[in-house]
């Protein structure tokens, strides 16, 4: 069957999945391999006295031991970060050597101070423990509050402040002014909570060297083989590209996590050099909780000014971002150009002028998580445009209407460097309010009041840019990577083809969803095409998933190189059926000559590719097989509708979810039914983040939520049946007119989550509470409001 763009086809990797013959990391095994295990830090600040590895050497099954100092001595480099940030007055952030295993000073709890490498696993955590690490503890520096007061502990000597850039974006004159000439201004402080991405599959990798070639091989359960090649291969261990393969086959989910260079890489693939056998590692769940990048963790205040009718004229934004002990390879741009530039929202607010202070502390490294930057932008607006409401008894729905970047106004230069191609807020917003029966929810309030129960409603409406681009303008911004993506398209002699694309697919399903793009232009069943990714060997250099980026850049490199077959078998069909290259149409996998019906299909032209007999080879080679590149012009910019409806016990302080409502504008849609999947699995994100999930530290830096038993992630009895449904206006400049879905969920939730606690509670006197909105919280903000003492 061909399946056209638009159909929810089913998902052809699920066939693997579904029947545990997916190959994960950890399922792979390599002949004569060894296994590592890393010592990590108890102690967020310390320095390092000395590591004794004698009595690890000795212990049974033991193979190395290497710390630091063995790393030195064969000249490896430190991670490198991957975005430059400069602070308000030009001056480059501060940017600390991150050494691939401590050197000198730990600087969060779990930073790995030596590797053990033995037969076994269990002898090589056996040994890990005779490694005797004598630390002098150091006063910590954990919250960036605490941080950036004067006399606070340094994370590194040489960063005053622990700051690591001060920057701005914004107009600040003209939005002072703004909020000179205001009727009204609304101020809001609150937190946007540190997260822990928790991927099903936990982080794993083997190294490889064959020493007749010189080739190292890494497998590695990441988001973006050919970056970590790139890094590792040119920053780390010095070993030309063409030397080192990096493989990334199934990887059971990543949110961000998997897109960053770890230490961990990079050791086992240096050990099995110096080894001369594989190396694997495998991270225990709890080593995930402190050794993976976190998300989040923002401490920000914000104004909204407006004038008598609500128009809104300026906005004021500081943020304190949490960047952790090191600086990860994405972590700069996160709090920066994937946060600010965001503060606009679906508003037209003339004046907007945002100060963020990245700051480091002795916490695990902050990087990108589902959103990255984007769920904090939109959780600030639409707490300050629901506060904003409430103060000016204007309906919440009707101060956003009176607000929203009308239809007719694309394309749309916010004051915060985007600009915005396309989208219509006004339709995602009457969707979602209709699904969720908006008009009849103060019935349902005050049904729920004579049950003894607290119910509210929460708004959120979100934009958000996917696929950052074009690769100039980030090279500009201090991106020091090319955001373009590419795609080959290998026809195969019969007709059949492979798709090698630099995209990664960790749960989206672009085996399915490339296919589909495939089927449509070429006119072939699904089943006849195979997407083949993450591969450094098998596919061209491309930049990998994240951002939502997959089908915006890299469904458009496929565009492209499909164009290019498309064309030159039309070349081929012309000699074929001896007629006037222009007169050739292609349509539903056929070649035909306009008005007759002398036609060849696709597979015919294909074969005349390889078995070229009756072939013009003066001016054409043999073979059907193309590549493209695409840099985008632009961002895309889905957007939408998120609204919550919660059910509150006032004597425990529980929140049910009773109804949630998203609809998204995500341009031209592939496949229905893996967007549908994509928006449930973000939501269940999005509502983690805001009533369950919160990782904390004590003063010391010791991490509390360090389990499954203290970091609570979202269970299915958390979530309600979501009603989804979408509204797309075309991205105008991609040649599919499509716009990322990845990510909207995790966006646009917590915002109408906590909108909806609120407006419960509001009744009561609440209006403020911090994510996560747990229990004991919304009990304790119910108590006070009743005078009772809370205990
Ligand atoms: N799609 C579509 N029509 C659209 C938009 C997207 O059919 N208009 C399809 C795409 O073809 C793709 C899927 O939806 O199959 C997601 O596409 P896209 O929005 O391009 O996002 P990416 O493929 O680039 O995925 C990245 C995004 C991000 S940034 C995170 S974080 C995230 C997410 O995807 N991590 C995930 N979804 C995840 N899903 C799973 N299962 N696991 C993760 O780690």
């Amino acid at each position: 069957m061909t399946a056209p763009i638009g159909a929810p086809v089913r998902r052809t990797e699920d066939r693997r999945f579904l029947t545990g013959r997916g190959t994960y990391t950890d399922d792979i095994n390599r002949p004569g391999q060894l296994h590592a295990v890393f010592v990590r830090s108890p102690h967020a600040h310390a320095e390092l006295r000395g590591i004794d590895t004698a009595a690890a050497k000795r212990a049974p099954g033991v193979v190395a031991v290497y710390t630091a100092a063995d790393l030195a001595a064969t000249g490896i480099g430190t991670l490198p970060c991957g975005w430059g940030v400069k602070s308000k007055d030009g001056t480059p952030m501060a940017e600390p050597p991150h050494p691939v295993l401590a050197q000198g000073q730990v600087r969060h709890i779990g930073d790995p101070v030596a590797v053990v490498i033995a037969d076994t696993r269990d002898h090589a955590a056996e040994a890990a423990e005779s490694v005797a690490v004598d630390y002098r503890v150091l006063p910590s520096a954990v919250s960036v509050e605490a941080a950036v007061k004067s006399g606070a502990p340094r994370v590194y000597d040489e960063v005053a402040g622990n700051l690591c850039y001060d920057w701005a974006i914004g107009d600040k004159a003209a939005t002072d002014a703004a909020f000179v000439k205001a009727s009204h201004v609304t101020k809001i402080d609150l937190v946007n909570n540190r997260l822990v991405p928790n991927a099903m599959e936990p982080r794993a990798y083997i190294g490889e060297f064959e020493r007749a070639t010189g080739e190292y091989t890494l497998y590695t359960t990441c988001q973006n083989p050919h970056a970590i090649r790139l890094l590792m291969g040119a920053f780390v261990l010095h070993v030309p590209e063409h030397k080192l393969r990096v493989v990334a086959p199934d990887v059971g989910g990543g949110f961000g996590s998997k897109i960053y260079h770890y230490a961990e890489e990079a050791t086992v693939t240096w050990a099995a050099g110096q080894l001369g056998r594989p190396v694997k590692w495998v991270a225990e769940r709890s080593e995930s909780f402190l050794s993976d990048a976190q998300g989040r963790d923002h401490v920000t205040h914000a104004e909204l000014a407006l004038d008598k009718d609500g128009k809104f004229l300026g906005l004021r934004v500081s943020t304190l971002a949490n960047l952790g002990g090191y600086l990860s390879t994405f972590a700069a741009a996160v709090p920066t150009y994937l946060y600010a530039t965001l503060l606009a929202g679906t508003y037209t607010t003339p004046a907007i002028y945002a100060e963020v202070k990245g700051v480091f502390t002795n916490t695990v490294p902050v990087d990108a998580y589902r959103g990255a930057g984007r769920p904090e932008a939109s959780y600030v607006l639409e707490r300050l445009v629901d506060q904003a409401a409430r103060e000016l008894k204007i309906d919440r729905t009707e101060l956003r209407r009176r607000n929203f970047i009308p239809p007719e106004g694309y394309p749309y230069q916010t004051p915060v460097a985007l600009a915005y191609d396309s989208g219509d807020y006004f339709t995602t917003l009457d969707m979602a309010l209709k699904t969720i029966d908006y008009a009849g929810f103060e019935q349902r309030r005050a049904a729920a009041q004579r049950q003894g129960k607290l119910r509210g409603l929460g708004v959120a409406t979100y934009i958000e840019a996917c696929g950052v681009a074009p690769s100039a303008v980030a090279g500009a911004l201090g991106a020091r990577a090319g955001l373009y993506e590419v795609a080959a398209v290998r026809v195969n002699p019969t007709g059949s083809v492979t798709v090698l694309t630099g995209c990664h697919s960790h749960g989206q399903g672009h085996e399915t969803t490339f296919a589909q793009v495939v089927a449509d232009r070429l006119g072939m069943p699904v089943e006849n095409i195979e997407v083949v990714h993450g591969d450094t060997g098998k596919t061209p250099f491309g930049m990998g998933t994240y951002g939502s980026r997959s089908l915006p850049v890299g469904g458009s490199a496929l565009v492209k190189a499909l164009d290019k077959v498309v064309n030159k078998g039309r070349k081929i069909a012309a000699h074929l059926l001896e007629a006037a290259e222009a007169d050739i149409e292609f349509k539903d996998g056929k070649y035909t000559v306009s008005g007759t019906d002398r036609a060849k299909a696709f597979g015919e032209i294909a074969f005349a590719a390889y078995v070229p007999h009756n072939y013009p080879l003066e001016e054409l080679e043999p073979g059907l097989d193309e590549t493209a590149y695409y840099d985008p012009k632009n961002f895309t910019f889905p957007s939408g509708t998120h609204v919550c409806e919660v059910e509150i016990d006032a004597d425990t302080g529980d929140v049910r979810i009773v109804n949630f409502a998203a609809a998204d504008d995500f341009g031209r849609i592939i496949n229905p039914m893996i967007v549908e999947g994509q928006v449930h699995g973000g939501l269940a994100q999005g509502i983690g983040q805001a009533l369950l999930e919160e990782c904390r530290y004590d003063q010391s830096g010791q991490l509390l939520t360090g389990s499954f038993m203290d970091y609570c992630m979202p269970r299915a009895d958390n979530l309600p049946s979501f009603e989804v449904a979408t509204h797309g206006t075309l991205c105008t400049h991609n040649p599919l007119g499509v716009k990322g879905c990845g990510e909207a969920g995790a966006i646009g939730a917590p915002g109408a989550v906590i909108n909806a606690v609120i407006d419960a509670l509001a009744p009561l006197g609440v209006s403020h509470i911090d994510m996560p909105a747990t229990p004991e919280k919304v009990w304790r903000a119910i108590a006070s409001r009743r005078g009772q003492k809370a205990a």
